[in-house]
């Protein structure tokens, strides 16, 4: 793609990248200056950590290029801050922002590397769960590629992600230590450091003045040192920075105690205190409750705070009365949300604001979104835990509670029922309620996609919304197409920037103009012949990492994820029996298939870590009778993260998007294949309505209930049994799990998943969405047995895909949450 090098700007004054020869010039010498490797020895981790070194110089040149210009400029910037940013790799990434791609493949050609394998070495940063910590990461790629002044702030775990292994069938959870060799994009910035403080009490007392003023003392202390880590900007010279905090002992910096006390005791101490940044919590969408949590949101929140106030005063404001003409941070989700009452500690405890100013500045400076309406994801913190971790911070939510009950009283006179329902204080189960000191602590509150942010107005927040309806606002998410198409497509990204230009690799809305594409038969066959070698690559991934062989000639039907009964596996796998028991009862689908799943288990989720282990039961089952022949298969790929999604996700022609209706606030894996010319079969849930709507009713497979009809079902009464009972294909599916069929050694396993979907009450509707869904699958096969219309319809859900950029996303919160402007270029 020359047209796209031309427009990226690789500017260095003081790194010569202009030509092949000054790269590899250069690539030896940091091999030699900064890894420390013979040439003649160097293995593909050593070029890896030579051809970063030359990289990160750049990203440091331009990011502190465009500091000066922020500086100069002295605009409002947006912090984002987030317990978790899911990276994956970066060496790709920043060579694409940079346009260096093809010079660096051949400087190392030229040393007998190839550029692909040296960058497969490089270990996945997964510092996330799952959706929030990956929308996060291609938030800060869009902020940057538009030359919005953004920081991110996040933890530095040393243990990110848990690498998946699968045991006997079963997900077995070992450490990443994806620190093992150094992180070779961070700058360690040891002067960086702040202090934390956990525990103690408050002592107040009253000034000549009659103003009354609290201390927070004998507390332990923890410091927070920073590493950052450049985010660089596809073709716009702009770099953001990520900074990342990670925990170290004050023991370090008093030498006192070592003297005074015992010389073990203490190093215990530090190791304790070093503790806090260790590991990131392996939970999406549940609570936790864990000490340990609540002082890692401390630690992030309470350092990055003290980080920006700091800069503040330093970039000439002498004071912090205009904070948030400044400042804009975004909470993401509620785990950054002690924010607001560190805030409110530091303007009043630290620079002697009153009550009244402080809250003014703080309402005006954040705002949150919320990723999730499951209710045991909305996180609480007992009483009891913050009096004795935190007792300011608790004293001051009281406060804030004090004066926003007098506001609904205000409001709802003679309500004390909402008085109770919107408190911040759960009094009778002694808890804090974190999204509504999310909520009440920011100027706005946004939904992450139409519906979700719909249901949120009506039931989480109903009663928020009745008060100030106005803070509630809809931005939809959405993904980076540099990486999720130009990155980890490569060649469907040439076909279209043939056909289209390269503006859509910042302006995603001008894929539109592939539309008359659809109907260009040669087109078609390119992009056919693309889909088939991505097809190829994900087969060899999935025999190296399984064993099984998949002939690309099959449907490849995949469901990536993290694995949570909303998100229904359960339906895929159900399904795939029902195929199975078709082909040995002689009725064969028309045409082969391969079912993939992926995907990680909370730890301690028991019903999804069984889930996992049926569907490896199943996938033995059919993967190994010869009656199926390669009619059909089912395979589990381990591990999966975001290079394992950058090959499947291109690979797909079918992409499952079927959680429970109302249950997944938006889904970005629904974007990343439509992007990719996989279609989908979904439920009308999340953005997957956004992106019907977008494609057209005919080329998208929809299926299931609606959000309202299972709100419906809820209140009226639903009854599993029914459906059971009146489907054959169902109820033999059903029988089979629970009567052993797939684990004859051990009948009575998967009892529990059979007494969830009759016994219990189906709480997540598998079994009245069975019948709809495999209907939708039928049409589905029959769709792929037309490979000419199935191709149009590829190519029409391309073209439709505009807006489900992040850079949309963004220029929408930019301008209408955090009234941002991208910098004017120097
Ligand atoms: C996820 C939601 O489950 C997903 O629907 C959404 O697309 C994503 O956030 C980004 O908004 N939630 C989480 C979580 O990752 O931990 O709650």
């Amino acid at each position: 793609m020359r047209e796209l090098s031309d427009r990226v700007s690789t500017d260095s004054a003081l790194i010569d990248v202009g030509s092949v020869e000054a790269i590899k010039e250069r690539l030896v010498s940091y091999l030699i200056h900064t890894v420390g490797v013979d040439p003649e020895f160097a293995v593909a981790r050593d070029w890896l950590y030579a051809t970063a070194s030359l990289v990160r110089g750049i990203l440091s040149e331009q990011y502190l290029n465009t500091a000066r210009v922020e500086y100069d400029q002295d605009v409002r910037r947006v912090y984002y801050l987030s317990l978790e940013f899911l990276t994956g790799r970066s060496l790709m990434k920043n060579l694409w922002s940079l346009g260096l791609v093809e010079r660096v493949r051949e400087a190392l050609k030229s040393l007998d590397q190839e550029l692909d394998e040296v960058a497969e070495v490089e270990f996945d940063a997964a510092l996330g769960n799952g959706g929030l910590g990956r929308l996060a990461a291609c938030f800060l790629d869009s902020l940057a590629t538009h030359a919005y002044p953004g920081f991110g702030y996040g933890i530095r775990y040393e243990f990110g992600m848990f690498n998946q292994k699968i045991e006997n069938g079963q997900q077995v959870e070992h450490p990443e230590t994806w620190l093992r060799y150094g992180n070779p994009w961070e700058f360690e910035r040891p002067a960086i450091l702040f202090p934390v403080r956990f525990g103690g009490h408050i002592t107040c007392f009253k000034e000549e003045s009659g103003k009354t003023v609290c201390h927070w003392v004998d507390t332990e202390d923890v410091m927070a040192m920073a590493y950052d880590v450049p985010v660089s900007g596809f073709g716009s010279g702009v770099v953001t920075k990520l900074r990342l905090w990670s925990a170290r002992a004050t023991r370090d910096f008093d030498l006192d105690v070592f003297n005074a006390g015992s010389y073990i005791d203490a190093v215990k101490d530090k190791t304790i205190s070093e503790n806090l940044s260790k590991v990131l919590y392996p939970a999406d969408t549940t609570l936790m409750g864990q000490e340990l949590r609540l002082k890692q949101e401390y630690f992030f929140v309470s350092a990055s705070l003290q980080d920006i106030l700091a800069r503040h005063l330093r970039r000439h404001h002498d004071n912090l009365d205009d904070l948030h003409e400044k400042v804009a941070i975004q909470l993401n989700d509620t785990h950054p949300a002690l924010a607001v009452p560190e805030l409110m500690r530091l303007l009043i405890d630290v620079h002697g604001y009153e009550f009244d100013q402080a809250w003014d500045i703080t309402r005006q400076t954040f705002s949150y979104t919320n990723h999730t309406l499951l209710p045991e994801a909305l996180e609480t913190w007992s009483i009891s835990m913050l009096e004795s971790i935190l007792p300011r911070h608790l004293d001051l939510i009281y406060q804030i509670n004090h004066r926003f009950l007098t506001e609904v009283k205000r409001h709802f006179p003679g309500r004390p029922d909402i008085l109770g329902r919107l408190s911040l204080v759960d009094d009778k189960a002694r808890q804090i309620r974190m999204a509504h000191l999310a909520v009440v602590g920011s100027h706005k509150v946004n939904g992450v996609a139409e519906l979700h942010t719909h249901l949120m107005r009506q039931h989480v927040f109903a009663d928020f919304a009745g008060m100030m309806g106005e803070k509630f606002v809809n931005v939809t998410n959405g993904i980076t197409q540099r990486r999720w198409l130009l990155q980890s497509n490569t060649q469907l990204a040439g076909l279209i920037s043939e056909a289209i230009g390269t503006d859509w690799v910042t302006d995603l809305s001008q894929l539109h103009r592939l539309e008359p594409q659809a109907t260009d038969s040669a087109f078609c066959e390119r992009m056919q012949a693309i889909k088939r070698a991505n097809k190829e690559r994900l087969a060899a991934l999935v025999e190296a990492r399984t064993g099984v062989v998949l002939d690309p000639a099959a449907m490849f039907d995949a469901q990536v994820k993290r694995i949570h009964e909303y998100k229904r596996q359960l339906l895929n796998l159900l399904h795939v029996i029902v195929l199975y028991n078709r082909i040995k009862d002689g009725n064969p689908p028309a045409h082969p298939r391969a079912v993939l799943i992926a995907g990680k288990s909370a730890p301690g989720y028991y019903m999804a870590k069984l889930i996992i282990r049926l569907i490896h039961d199943v996938a033995d089952v059919v993967n190994n009778d010869p009656a199926i022949e390669d009619r059909l298969k089912l395979v589990f790929i381990p591990n999966y993260n975001v290079s394992t999604a950058e090959v499947v996700i291109p690979g797909s022609d079918l992409s499952e998007q079927i959680s429970t209706a109302g249950m997944e606030a938006s889904g970005t894996g629904n974007m990343k294949f439509a992007l990719n010319g996989a279609l989908t079969i979904g439920t009308l849930d999340g953005a997957n309505i956004e992106i019907k709507d977008a494609v057209g009713d005919e080329n998208i497979f929809i299926c299931g209930l609606t959000a309202e009809e299972v709100a419906e079902k809820r209140t009226l009464g639903y009854h599993p049994w029914d459906f059971y009972n009146g489907n054959a294909d169902l109820k033999r599916a059903v029988d089979q799990i629970g009567g052993g069929f797939f684990c004859p050694d051990d009948p009575g396993r998967y009892q529990p998943v059979v007494d969830n979907l009759l016994r219990n009450g189906d709480h997540y509707f598998v079994m009245a969405d069975f019948a709809s869904y495999a209907e939708t699958q039928a049409r589905v096969e029959a769709a792929y047995g037309d490979p000419e219309a199935w191709t149009r319809m590829a190519v029409l859900n391309v073209a439709n895909m505009g807006m489900f950029s992040s850079d949309r996303s963004i220029h929408t919160y930019a301008k209408d949450i955090w009234r941002i402007k991208p910098l004017k270029q120097a």
